[in-house]
């Protein structure tokens, strides 16, 4: 009897295992429904690809503006130069300080007691040493003869006149030096603003002096419009900007690579409609052995005369260049016709027969000439205090 109790619950259990077999496998087939992704996905692949934004890599895109006056800078304080009037005997320490041996070394010579062939040849000598040019030299050197020789012995103060009056008269003492910026009246037309163009190889400072003469004839009491006809470099006409901020004077500028004929037209525009007394156009540094550059420049000046007439071409020559400043200067009288020369640079190294020689050369005065890089740095040419600055202070000679 216990056998069969025991092979019922055998039985009982196998057959409950066996259901259970059966069953488990339906679970497996039925797994629960996944849940949802919660990675997000990452951005579409379109993002990706975009184009960067233009802004940051794109090249600025060209302003085609049309020349646009730039109003004065109203955060900029305005300074009130210096008037013009003296400023070359104020500078004269500078140019002393390389003109020295020119006029030292002659006193010396002359005050010889006995001046031989040999002292005059050292006469010439110096003369040309110091950029004074052949022709020029050669003048002076008989015109010291023929005095000397009157003189007999001398002291040294007549040896002192004796040199001032000759390099006098070879600098030109009656030479018209004015500089032409006061406007004018032509055949009834209403008035207009006098124009001034400055010329020149590149940074002999012109547009150092188109700042510097602004300022002076700020200083004077006048108006003035500056032209940024150098559109070669945008920063030529942030440079004239600068200068013209300074003083308060208005900047006319075209964008870079503009025609310079068309900026410089549209100052003297603005000149005439400001009603200012003063145009002042800076032009692009140029070589003179390049004929395309001289043309261009050929081509302002008769653009802008078209307006009116040019009231001064004035070339600007760094003094220190010496002989190759005539060359340069033979070329670009020649496009244009120069009316008057800045000599800039003198309180370096220049050599101030150089003076002598370019007015020689052009038959052209210089005007104006540039003392250092200050700002009020720049003097109009008074031909006797180059020449006490070139022969030093008579008390010091002495002395
Ligand atoms: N020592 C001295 N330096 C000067 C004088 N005039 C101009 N300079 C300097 O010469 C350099 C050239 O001057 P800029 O006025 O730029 O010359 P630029 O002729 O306009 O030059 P480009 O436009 O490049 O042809 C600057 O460093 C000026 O400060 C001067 O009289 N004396
Ligand atoms: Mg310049």
């Amino acid at each position: 009897m216990e056998f069969v109790v025991l092979g019922i619950v055998l039985g009982v259990f196998l057959v409950g295992a066996f259901v259970a077999f059966l069953k488990a496998p339906t679970r497996r087939e039925l797994p629960p429904a996944p849940t949802a992704p919660t990675i997000e996905a990452p951005p579409a692949t379109e993002a990706a690809t975009e184009a960067p934004p233009a802004l940051e890599t794109a090249a600025p895109p060209v302003v085609e503006t049309p020349v646009a006056q730039t109003p004065l800078a109203e955060t900029l304080v305005v300074e009130t130069p210096p008037p013009s009037a003296g400023r070359m005997v104020r500078l004269r320490s500078r140019l002393a300080r390389s003109q020295g041996t020119l006029g030292k070394g002659l006193l010396a010579l002359l005050s010889r007691d006995d001046i031989d062939d040999d002292t005059w040849d050292e006469v010439e000598e110096t003369l040309l040493t110091a950029d004074v040019g052949v022709a020029a030299t050669q003048q002076i050197v008989e015109n010291l003869r023929s005095q000397v020789q009157v003189l007999g012995a001398r002291t040294p103060e007549q040896v002192r006149t004796l040199l001032r009056d000759q390099l006098l008269v070879a600098i030109g003492q009656d030479v018209d030096r004015t500089l032409h910026t006061l406007p004018h009246r032509e055949d009834g037309q209403p008035e207009r603003p006098a124009v001034v163009l400055m010329v020149g190889v590149n940074g002999t400072g012109k547009t150092t002096t188109c700042g510097k003469l602004a300022r002076a004839l700020v200083g004077d009491g006048r108006t003035v419009v500056l032209g940024a006809a150098d559109t070669f470099r945008a920063a030529a006409a942030d440079q004239l900007a600068t200068w013209a901020g300074r003083v308060g004077a208005s900047v006319v500028r075209g964008p870079e690579g503009a025609d310079p004929a068309s900026v410089a037209f549209d100052a003297v525009k603005t000149g005439v409609a400001e009603k200012a007394d003063t145009v002042l156009v800076d032009t692009a540094g140029r070589l003179h052995t390049k004929q395309g550059l001289m043309d261009e420049l050929g081509k302002v000046k008769r653009v802008v005369e078209r307006g009116g007439a040019v009231d001064e071409v004035l070339l600007v020559l760094d003094a220190t260049t010496g002989q190759n400043g005539l060359i340069q200067a033979r070329v670009f009288a020649e496009v244009v016709d120069v009316t008057g020369i800045v000599l800039t640079k003198l309180d370096g190294t220049a050599k101030g027969g150089i003076v002598i020689a370019v007015q020689r050369e052009l038959g052209v005065p210089v005007k104006l000439v540039g003392l250092g890089e200050g700002a009020d740095d720049l003097a109009p040419f008074e031909a006797e205090a180059f020449v006490d600055a070139l022969l030093g202070d008579p008390a010091e000679a002495a002395a």
